[in-house]
């Protein structure tokens, strides 16, 4: 009923009666959507959903933009997009209203299993064992979040894939990813939203760049309750925009205004725009001025308390879809009477549709309480004020209309608790336990990939180093490394800044921008918000990128989409995206406080959903970066700034080694102490248990290698049985990642039970590290403190 228009209907259009037909069909789904926005707040303010936002105002301008969305396409939008889904055919109201619901079920909230509030879609790019899906046959809907502009860095990426698709030469082995290139990704924004930096850096980039992206503003004067002009100068994003605009012999974007209510004009502007965009590249801004919002921001307050009275009167006036349904009887494209009956049809039709998304969501819970009820109602007890207390219970649960999940196991918790001594406890408890795990495969799945693309499912491959191995810096295992990996995987691109010219700052990839070509190897302006951004568009349409962040002190400037978008991706999907980024940085001790930056315990609190590898050299790096290769999932390598002049012998297998995540390697054996460390610390390390030898402690150095996953195989408790005494060493402040190695192993391996003296921690100080080497001496553990500890310890 929600189709988009078909390739027959654009045929017929040319026909009047075709042309009338399509434009029925869009009034229609317009007037559908208004119907799904004004029931479905409704549905939250009678409690039967817990927030909601909706697309009423837009209905138009999305039933236009929906037009030339083509398969290959892919959209980067953000919550008001509902009437764009329909219009496209990617979500029926029924589906729109089990997300609203919170319903888990993935058949029933096909973009997030239930995960996401209301209006943030996705379409499938991944099958279940995680191969890539024929997206250049599909329309294509990245996941959605709720960070306002959040969707900017990936929109320029979804779009930067398809000049990599264009200038591949591997575009046969790649045809079921992209048509050559041709494919646009629609991203959509608030006007408020422009105000952000994620706005203003991606368009400087898409306007360097020149990649078919195309944004879509709608501009209702309003961010919540803050008018425009405190939001852009000039209170108008176009304008502020104007040097933006490309010039006959200069990039840049194209900029159109075009007002919401204009459904003809809209068409008309889009259409040629976007067609001009597919084949050359060359980014456009439509600036949507007029829209309204008839129900204000969103459930969460009224508009009526910062709108005047006027500007309400004027939002009614001109109302998208009152505007378009006078001119379509102005134009007779139909009659009053025959829109009167439509609207009479498509309310009925969302009230069906969500009547039956309701029900679909109840009947499962439903099941639970009734057999959850029935089995405390058949609890033995000997005491017939407890039998009429339990029986209470069970009524009350069954006769709840409205159960929840957590209902039901409450109240068998408290049958539980009231009839500890019931031969039924078992019974009892069995079952609650099996909805546990039924309620664990709902909520708490899928934060890394679980099947074959899982990167704990790649094999160890042992690096072979014969005994002729030629010794090298470790810069140069790298380049030889990368050299060999372009050579062989057409879907690995990387870039950064100064990565292409001069091949990186520690020149990993020195010559071969060269060899492999710009296309591949590129350097990027310094923003590093955006190439994350640029990553996660071209991971999640199936390409292999190595995104660089020159120093790991300026990934704060790329966290907020890793952390938001990145690490939450393959969860808020249900496994339906995967985003197999790489970000190559690196990190740990250098000179002074914006290049020794070693913020771990930021990183694994940030980034659950990613991986972090923490090599202490540069041929467990490249070891690294080949097992994240083979898998789906994301992830950070931070490479030792101080190693890249460190000879390495370089292994004969560059390609096939792996370092397996999660196990550390015991990288000097010993009896006293265990030392548990990562990165550029063990250099420090060597040199102080070096000493202690000499003095009789003989100690036993872990390096974890992996920060996240941490010791899958529980390896150090093993190593602290053995010595009773630890101490865990990094360069991150006090209480950061050296307080969750700690954690991870005296809680979760239990390692408290074998010590025989107090777990120590040696971390750098709390401020940041001066320059010059006793900047560093005096800022990040040395080999002299970490003697004395371990001396203190050992005396305990
Ligand atoms: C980073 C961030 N800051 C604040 C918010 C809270 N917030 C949600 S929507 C919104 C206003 C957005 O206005 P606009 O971009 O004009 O879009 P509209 O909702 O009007 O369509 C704000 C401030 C958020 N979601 N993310």
């Amino acid at each position: 009923m929600e189709s988009t228009t078909t390739v027959e209907q654009r045929t017929d259009m040319l026909s009047f009666d075709g042309f009338r037909n399509a434009v029925m069909q869009d009034y229609r789904i317009a007037v559908v959507s208004r119907e799904v926005s004004l029931l479905g707040r409704r549905e939250v303010l009678t409690g039967k959903a817990k927030f909601g936002i909706f697309g009423d105002g837009k209905e138009v301008a999305q039933v236009a933009m929906a037009k030339f969305f083509q398969k290959g396409d892919f959209r980067s939008g953000y919550y008001r997009d509902q009437t764009f889904m329909f219009a496209t055919g990617l979500a029926t109201v029924e589906q729109y209203f089990a997300q609203l619901y919170a319903d888990p079920d993935i058949e029933h909230d096909p973009f997030s299993a239930g995960r996401q509030m209301n209006a943030h879609f996705a379409t499938p790019f991944v099958d279940e064992a995680g191969n890539w899906l024929d997206l250049a046959n599909r329309k294509n809907i990245s996941s959605d979040i709720a960070p306002t502009a959040g969707q900017m860095p990936r929109s320029l990426g979804l779009a930067f894939a398809s000049k990599c698709f264009r200038s591949s030469t591997h575009k046969k082995e790649l045809e079921h990813l992209s048509n050559n290139g041709n494919e646009i990704c629609f991203c959509t924004i608030g006007d408020a939203s422009t105000t952000e930096g994620h706005f203003w850096e991606t368009m400087n980039a898409a306007g360097v760049l020149q990649v078919p992206l195309a944004v879509f503003v709608w501009d209702d004067g309003y961010g919540i309750s803050v008018p425009k002009n405190i939001q852009t100068t000039k209170g108008s994003i176009s304008t502020a925009l104007r040097g933006f605009q490309k010039g006959e012999d200069t990039n840049g974007i194209n900029i159109y205004k075009v007002k919401a209510w204009d459904y003809a004009g809209m068409c008309e502007v889009f259409e040629e725009a976007l067609h001009q965009l597919r084949d050359t590249h060359v980014p456009v801004l439509f600036h949507v001025e007029e829209v309204t919002q008839p129900q204000g921001h969103s459930t969460s307050g009224s508009h009526e308390r910062y709108k005047s009275p006027e500007r309400l009167e004027w939002e009614k006036e001109w109302d998208c879809l009152k505007k378009m349904k006078e001119w379509m009887i102005e134009n007779e494209l139909a009659t009053a009477d025959e829109l009167a009956e439509l609207e009479a049809e498509a309310k009925t039709h969302v009230r069906e549709s969500r009547n039956l998304a309701w029900e679909k969501y109840l009947a499962p819970i439903k099941a639970q309480a009734a057999q959850a009820a029935e089995l405390i109602r058949g609890t033995m007890v000997n005491d017939i004020d407890l039998y009429g207390k339990l029986q209470q219970q069970a009524k009350d649960l069954q006769n709840n209309k409205e159960p929840l999940r957590r209902d039901v196991l409450r109240t068998l918790a408290l049958a539980m608790e009231l009839a500890p001594q019931s031969p039924s406890v078992a019974e009892l408890k069995a079952h609650s336990q099996s909805l546990w795990e039924e309620s664990k495969a709902l909520y708490n799945s899928h934060l890394y990939n679980e099947g074959p693309k899982s990167a704990m499912n790649v094999q160890e491959v042992k690096p072979l180093i014969p005994s002729d191995a030629p010794l090298v810096n470790g810069y140069e295992v790298l380049n030889k490394y990368f050299d060999a990996l372009f050579t062989s995987n057409p879907k690995v691109y990387a870039f950064g800044e100064d990565v292409g010219h001069i091949g990186d700052v520690n020149q990993g990839f020195a010559g071969l921008q060269d060899k492999h070509g710009k296309d591949r190897i590129l350097d990027t302006g310094i923003r590093e918000l955006t190439i994350v951004g640029q990553g996660i568009g071209m991971a999640l349409r199936g390409l292999r990128p190595i995104a660089e962040i020159q120093y790991l002190d300026y990934l704060l400037y790329g966290l907020q989409p890793l952390s938001d978008d990145v690490a939450t991706t393959h969860f808020r999907t249900k496994g339906q995206h995967s985003c197999p980024l790489i970000i190559r940085t690196r990190g740990h001790r250098l000179e002074g406080i914006w290049h020794s930056g070693s913020p771990l315990g930021m990183m694994i609190n940030a980034l659950r959903g990613l991986y972090i590898c923490v090599p202490r050299n540069m041929v467990q790096a490249a070891g690294f970066y080949n097992t994240l290769l083979q898998s789906n999932d994301p992830a950070i390598v931070v490479e030792c700034l101080n190693g890249y002049r460190l000879k390495e012998k370089l292994p004969s297998n560059l390609l096939e080694f792996t370092v397996p995540l999660g196990i550390p390697e015991v990288i000097r054996e010993g009896t006293d102490i265990t030392i548990v460390s990562y990165g550029s610390t063990l250099r420090i390390i060597q040199d102080a248990t070096d000493r202690l030898a000499k003095e009789g402690i003989s100690c036993e150095v872990i390096d974890v290698q992996t920060l996240l996953p941490f010791d899958i195989h529980h390896q150090i408790v093993e190593s602290l049985k053995k010595t009773s005494r630890i101490v865990f060493i990094d360069e991150d402040v006090p209480g950061g990642a050296s307080a969750y190695m700690y954690n991870k192993v005296m809680e979760e391996q239990k390692g408290y039970q074998w010590l025989d003296a107090a777990p120590r921690t040696i971390t750098a100080k709390a401020h940041r590290t001066g320059y010059g080497s006793d900047g560093d001496y005096f800022g990040k553990p040395n080999a002299e403190e970490i003697i004395n500890v371990i001396r203190e310890v050992m005396a305990e």
